[in-house]
């Protein structure tokens, strides 16, 4: 299966901001079409995403300079290639960048590609994709971890913690759990709305009302979970994304204006876990602070789930530095984060084998791509990051796990 043609596209992403699309052709008719994602609390040593900066368009952040490199440079090489050898494929991108961050061509260029010609390659065998990329393994559906209620820099509200979020964890099925949680969301809205607060929604469709303090918030949704009748069913998952917050080796809170040291950080985790059925803890230190990760990996990581975001930003060196510094119990997958399909899987792999376990995760920016709800099932991963069940850049994710649910049984 030989690559005919490839074509980039400027789209627009759920924040209405552009981003790239991609379009791999087949000779033999067959077809892939990818979007890259997009953060907005992105970790510091993340693949570039390349905006032209060209301030008469869209305030700076067009993307036709990466949709040319795509109509150009990519599509040159790639041109006859065979679809079907992605790892080489992805090898190929890597190289004609040249760069250590994908800087010249793009992620946002690379990525597209590289999903796209894993799409075209499933779509040209008549297999779905979580099959092509994950063969007759590919078996485990995701548990959600589903953000219901926003903060940090996914919502213009005082909440500091950026993702609040709900794991099921005696669900038997993918059906089952999402059907849960989007109960509990809505009960979380009937009492937001009791209240008197906001129901409006942040970036990844949870809701971003203002409060009392971070602690109410998980007061609110325990009530939630409690009054839809899931206690001790349902568990809480959190994203600090404490990046956000380090500056000169402490931890300033930026909406409440509270600094803490790390120590003090980790004590703050303490209570939290002693009073809330928290099993997870995403960027709980930053992405620079190797040291905090130790003490934190050393004190919670025994306990609950400890997620590196920012931390490892899906690059194998970089949990290389985390397996032998103890750092984290696991890793969050993000596919733009590194830039190729080939490196994601290879660092699921790599986590998996050092015991880490993988969370396969949106951004804050989507689209109606579905490539991680396929990449979930064919990793066997075992859980799945990709916001409330609101607005169809989520719930599209959401709607292809029950497809695939319903196919593999
Ligand atoms: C995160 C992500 C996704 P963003 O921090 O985990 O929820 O947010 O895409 O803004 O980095
Ligand atoms: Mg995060």
């Amino acid at each position: 299966m030989r690559i005919k043609e490839i074509k980039g596209y400027e789209v627009l992403d759920s924040r209405g901001n552009p981003t790239v699309a991609a379009r791999v052709i087949l000779e033999n008719g067959a077809e892939g079409f990818s979007i890259s994602p997009s953060g907005a609390s992105t970790g510091f040593f993340e693949a570039h995403e390349l905006r032209d900066g060209d301030k008469t368009r869209y305030r700076g952040m067009g993307v036709k300079r990466a949709v040319e490199n795509i109509n150009g440079e990519i599509n040159k090489k790639l041109c006859g290639f065979c679809v079907e050898n992605q790892s080489q494929l992805d090898r190929i991108l890597i190289d004609l960048d040249g760069t250590e961050n994908k800087a010249r061509l793009g992620a946002n260029a690379i990525l597209a590609v590289s999903l796209a010609a894993a799409k075209a390659a499933a779509n040209g065998l008549k297999i779905p994709l979580y099959r092509y990329l994950g063969g007759i393994n590919a078996k485990v559906m995701p548990r959600p971890m589903m953000n219901i209620l926003n903060g940090g820099a996914h919502a213009a509200n005082n909440i500091d913690i950026q993702e609040f979020m709900i794991m099921p964890i005696l669900t038997e099925t993918f059906a089952e759990s999402l059907r849960v949680c989007s109960e509990i969301y809505h009960t979380l809205g009937k009492i937001l709305k009791e209240k008197g607060k906001s129901c409006g929604v942040g970036d990844e469709g949870g809701f971003a009302p203002n409060l009392e303090s971070d602690t109410d918030a998980l007061d609110l949704i325990c009530d939630a979970i409690d009054k839809s009748g899931y206690t001790d069913k349902v568990k809480l998952c959190l994203d600090v994304a404490s990046s956000e917050w380090y500056k000169d080796g402490v931890y300033c809170m930026p909406k409440r204006n509270r600094t803490l040291e790390t120590a003090e950080l980790i004590d703050y985790y303490q209570t939290l876990i002693g009073k809330y059925p928290i099993i997870s803890i995403e960027d709980g230190c930053a992405e620079e602070d190797w040291t905090g990760w130790g003490s934190l990996t050393n004190s919670l990581g025994a306990k609950i789930q400890l997620v590196g975001d920012d931390l490892f930003v899906t690059n194998t060196k970089r949990l290389m530095k985390g397996i032998e510094n103890n750092s984290a119990n696991a890793v969050l997958v993000k596919t733009n984060q590194i830039g190729t399909l080939s490196e994601t899987m290879d660092l699921i792999r790599m986590a998996s084998k050092s015991g880490y376990k993988s969370v396969i995760s949106h951004r804050s920016g989507e689209s109606e791509d579905t490539t991680i709800a396929d990449l979930a099932v064919a990793t066997n991963a075992g859980q799945i990051k990709t916001g409330a069940p609101c607005r169809s850049d989520r719930v599209s994710k959401y709607n292809r796990l029950l497809v695939i649910e319903d196919e593999i049984g």
